[in-house]
C-alpha cells in the first residue's frame, strides 16, 4: 500500500500548476464591438481551465474545431460553464445564437499543433458570418503574432522559444493559399 497522504500531496501539487481563465460573453465588448467573447483570444497551458461567464444574457458557447483527440464542448444558454483543456492545439468556438454575427473565440493550448486544420477550416467558418466579417481571421492572426513575440521568454534573446517554430509558415500572405507541406 502506498502512502495515501503522499498521493494527496502529489495531487495538490499537480493541480496547483493549472491556471483558471475567465471569458465573458458580452453584448458589447470593452472596445464597443458587438457580440463578443472577452478575451476572444486566449493562450493557456495544457490542463488549464476556461470558464465562460454569462455576463450578459442570451449567449452560450460551442466548440467548432478542437485538436485531434480533444473533446468538443457545448454549454447551455446563459450558463456559467467551465472546460478543462488538456490537449495541445488551437480551439475555435462560437456562440450559436450569434454565429451569424461572428461571435467567436479562439484558445491556444500549449503549442499550435493543428494550424493546418485551422487554416483549412477558416474560410468556411468565416463564411457563416453576415456581420463582423473577418473577425475570426483577425483572432487567428493575433495568436500567431503573440507566439512570435512572447516577451516573457523572448527577453533573453539568445535562443528563440520553441513557440516561434509554429509561426514560421509565412503569416504575411494570409489566407489565399495555405501551401500545405
Ligand atoms: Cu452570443
Amino acid at each position: 500500500m502506498k502512502n495515501p497522504l503522499l498521493t494527496l500531496v502529489l495531487l495538490a501539487a499537480a493541480s496547483a500548476h493549472a491556471a483558471e481563465h475567465e471569458v465573458k460573453m458580452l453584448d458589447i465588448g470593452a472596445d464597443k464591438e458587438p457580440m463578443v467573447f472577452e478575451p476572444a483570444v486566449l493562450k493557456i497551458a495544457p490542463g488549464d481551465t476556461v470558464t465562460f461567464l454569462p455576463t450578459t444574457r442570451g449567449h452560450n458557447v460551442e466548440s467548432k474545431l478542437v485538436p485531434d483527440g480533444a473533446e468538443a464542448f457545448k454549454s447551455e444558454l446563459d450558463e456559467k460553464y467551465s472546460v478543462k483543456l488538456d490537449k495541445e492545439g488551437v480551439y475555435i468556438y462560437v456562440c450559436p445564437p450569434h454565429s451569424m454575427m461572428n461571435m467567436v473565440g479562439v484558445i491556444q493550448v500549449g503549442e499550435a499543433t493543428n494550424m493546418d486544420a485551422v487554416n483549412s477550416r477558416l474560410p468556411k467558418l468565416e463564411k457563416r458570418a453576415m456581420s463582423n466579417k473577418g473577425r475570426l481571421s483577425k483572432y487567428i492572426e493575433q495568436l500567431k503574432g503573440d507566439s512570435a513575440d512572447k516577451p516573457a521568454e523572448a527577453t533573453a534573446t539568445e535562443n528563440k522559444p520553441a513557440a516561434a517554430t509554429t509561426t514560421e509558415s509565412q503569416p504575411a500572405s494570409g489566407d489565399n493559399k495555405a501551401t500545405a507541406k
